[in-house]
């Protein structure tokens, strides 16, 4: 089955944040952000700019009723700056014009004044200097000095990964509509509708039922609207609330990349020991994270990378740390993997380097330490269905590793000007958010008289085919066709305190919602069809829309049954309410059962480096992918390839760079450099690996929309593998991206 939007999206019908229609009377907003990375006593004049024809207003904290205050784990942004600024791109000002040229006009005239202390940039200068968002976290198992007399190598490196911007196609944007009674109809470009009606409540001082968030679908999130959509949707709802005027707002993609946060840059300091029988006794690990000027996610994504930090494998001794360091940099936020793929990079970096040093190949390091049936995991998790080695078995059985890096050999006996390089990638990540409390969802149901039904559910639609597949379980559940079937807005007064969608969780936890809700209706349709057929309401199943009693088709459709149902007086409406068993964890001793489950996977990245130019080529990409049972082998090959891609692109070519100064210099297009079609590898196979599926799983079906990122990281070490085969004296730093002039230093290092 197709993902449900396709058609409208290919024919420009689909509807974004950009294309409700405007009310009359619509006013713009435009934010005037900090020109300085750090500063105390700001003083703003306004005046000149608040004469311009057609400017209404120039809000500013000043204006804000209620706390000026946006932070959703820690309270330390302010939605304007009041006295100091920590970052270019910090809102100061909204102002508020008949039209966004205007308001871009007004912006010229309006004067900024502070005194400049000088910024950090860099995390190692804040960290020395005790600049932390929150206090750092370890994570232990086993005995590190254990460990350490088991080994007979010791391995000590660093390795680095850097930020990525998320480059949603639709920027941010939110469009408040003031209602009677001063309540706001807000609509927001969010993956998270509740966390807006929180923040803006808590902003304008008004309750939350007052604040009606409405989402449609987005033009991509990927994490970047996890938190960061929250100040435009509280700063139109400001505006609207005070002029009584529905006011827009829409970024311009430079305002976008100037004034959002990103992926958050990663160092990483190991050692790590490995017996005789290269078996990994111990590892530890310090990772220096750059939370950017204030915490945004950043704890929670500390988290994740604590909870990733032995990759796929079993490491019986391990001591984890994470530093969250505060720079006068923008806020980094959820993006893809979410601190997990900063953990991977890592181990699988250690990895190398300890194949390298010992002189064997990498691939039978990893293959002996992939973790297995009954290991516990650093956080005390026991892993169960573990699927990691029958990945790797599987993806040999169908890709012939051994073979792939034959070919790669004698490709290279045989060239000098172009070089092949390999690299496998095992997978392994946890699913459910970290922080258990989120784990739960809602969904509402209506069957109308008809038979047609409306589902609304938390989840958001941002691309990755949620709606399609809530959609599926309705039909899945109630045996009628998907046309019978609209997916409604996610709006918060149907379905209230809604998590994120996000964590790749939004269909397990929506789509369970969503089957509670559909069986509760169906107990009540198949009574009234016994009632109609007389006979016991267990011998009824409805399939094709048609009702089947004790397997033999009738002559009551489904149609006829509703409408039966509702002359009867019967409950035609439901909500499901769903909670993820079994997990939990305690935060005072860092162990417990945090993930539902986790999904696996093998990649075998193949890649072509021009020794002359340093450019290069992925080749291949071949994968055996853990989507449990598949309920949409389309939408889900779907994921993993833009995962795939999105993950290459960050260890290959994205390069975000601040100037001393801490101005973005990566701050469009021509200097930030995304994947294009040509960057994608000339083959990529994704085969499902033959499980029985995970019952946390909706429909057995894994969640399939981060873990897949992680294959992207296969690129680096291959590209690496092929500087290697030119260049025997070649030292990798272990720093990502592998961009081709990086290449071209190494072949000639
Ligand atoms: N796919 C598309 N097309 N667009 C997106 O923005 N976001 C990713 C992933 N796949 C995204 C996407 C991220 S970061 C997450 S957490 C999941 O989708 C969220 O959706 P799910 O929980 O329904 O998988
Ligand atoms: N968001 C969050 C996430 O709040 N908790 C998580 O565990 C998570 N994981 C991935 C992406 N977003
Ligand atoms: Mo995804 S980073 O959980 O939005």
């Amino acid at each position: 089955m197709k993902n449900t939007d396709s058609r409208s999206h290919l024919q420009g019908k689909s509807i974004y944040l950009d294309d409700i229609p405007e009310l009359q009377g619509t006013l713009y907003g435009l934010v005037f952000d900090s020109p300085v990375a750090h500063a105390k006593n700001i003083k703003l004049d306004y005046s000149e700019a608040e004469k311009l024809d057609g400017v209404i207003k120039i809000l500013t904290y000043k204006d804000i009723p209620g706390e000026n205050q946006i932070g959703a784990i820690i309270p330390d942004e302010e939605l304007f700056a009041e006295n100091e600024v920590h970052f270019i791109g910090q809102p100061i000002a909204l102002i508020v014009a008949e039209t966004e040229r205007i308001a871009r006009d007004a912006k010229k005239l309006i004067k900024f004044e502070a005194e400049e202390l000088p910024a950090i940039t860099d995390t190692k200068i804040a960290k020395e200097r005790g600049h932390f968002i929150a206090p750092p976290r370890t994570f232990k198992i086993g005995d590190l000095e254990e460990g350490r007399k088991k080994s007979k190598y010791i391995i000590k490196g660093t390795s680095e990964t850097g930020g990525q911007e998320h480059l949603y196609l639709e920027t941010q944007g939110a469009y408040a509509v003031p209602k009677e009674n001063e309540s706001i109809t807000l609509y927001s470009s969010t993956q998270g509708a509740n966390s807006v009606q929180k923040i803006t409540s808590e902003i304008l001082d008004i309750s939350m039922n007052k604040i009606e968030v409405d989402v449609n679908r987005l033009g991509g999130g990927f994490g970047g609207k996890e938190d960061q959509a929250t100040p435009w949707a509280a700063m139109v709802s400001l505006a609207a609330f005070i002029l009584k005027k529905p006011v827009k707002m829409v970024l311009a993609r430079h305002d976008d990349m100037r004034m959002t946060g990103k992926r958050h840059p990663y160092t990483a300091e190991y050692t790590l020991g490995l017996s005789e029988d290269l078996k990994i006794q111990f590892y530890d690990v310090e990772f220096i994270q750059d939370g950017g000027a204030s915490a945004d996610l950043s704890p929670a994504i500390t988290e994740r990378t604590l909870f990733h930090a032995t990759g796929t494998y079993f490491i019986p001794n391990t001591e984890i740390t994470v530093f969250s360091c505060k720079t006068n940099t923008l806020p980094n936020t959820a993006f893809r993997g979410f601190g997990g793929p900063q953990a991977f990079f890592a181990i699988d970096a250690a990895m190398q380097q300890a194949a390298d040093e010992i002189g064997v190949d990498v691939r039978k390091l990893q293959f002996k330490n992939l973790i297995k049936e009954n290991n516990e995991f650093p956080y005390g998790q026991i892993a169960t269905q573990v699927e990691a080695t029958k990945c790797w078995e599987a993806a040999d059985k169908l890709f012939s590793i051994e073979k792939q890096y034959k070919e790669v050999k004698d490709f290279n006996t045989k060239n000098t000007k172009f070089k092949k390089g390999i690299s496998i990638t095992p997978l392994c990540f946890g699913i459910s958010f970290t922080n258990t409390m989120m784990n739960h969802a809602r969904a509402l149901v209506h069957i109308y008289q008809d038979g047609s039904v409306g589902i609304s559910t938390g989840a958001v639609e941002m691309g990755q085919g949620v709606n399609t597949k809530m959609k599926q379980v309705a039909t899945h559940v109630f045996g009628i066709s998907i046309d019978k079937i609209k997916l409604e807005t996610t709006n918060t007064t149907r379905v209230a305190n809604a998590s994120p969608t996000a964590a790749s969780s939004g269909a397990d936890l929506n789509g369970k919602a969503v089957e509670i809700a559909c069986n509760e209706l169906l107990a009540r349709l198949k009574n009234t069809a016994a009632e109609i057929i007389d006979t016991n309401s267990n011998k009824i199943e409805i399939k094709d829309e048609f009702v089947f009693n004790n397997g033999k088709k009738t002559d009551l459709s489904w149609n006829k049954l509703v409408e039966a149902a509702f002359v009867n007086r019967v409950k035609l409406s439901e909500k499901g309410h769903y909670v993820t068993p079994e997990i939990r964890f305690d935060k005072s001793i860092e162990k417990g059962h945090p993930f539902a489950y986790h999904v696996y996977g093998t990649a075998i990245t193949t890649a072509i480096v021009d020794t002359m130019r340093g450019t290069y080529d992925i080749e291949s990409v071949d994968i055996v992918h853990d989507f449990g049972k598949s309920m949409n082998l389309f939408l889900d090959k779907g994921q993993i390839e833009g995962a795939l891609i999105q993950g290459i692109g960050w260890v290959t070519m994205e390069e975000i760079r601040f100037d001393e100064k801490g101005r973005l210099l990566s701050n469009s297009l021509s200097s930030y450099k995304v994947p294009d079609i040509n960057s994608v590898p000339k083959s990529v196979k994704v085969e499902a690996l033959e499980t029985e599926g995970h019952k946390h799983a909706i429909l057995k079906s894994k969640a399939v929309g981060e873990p897949p990122f992680i294959y992207g990281q296969g690129a680096y070490f291959a590209i690496q593998d092929a500087i290697k085969a030119f260049n025997p004296n070649y030292k990798s730093d272990y720093i990502a991206p592998m961009t081709h002039e990086k290449v071209l230093m190494g072949l000639y290092q």
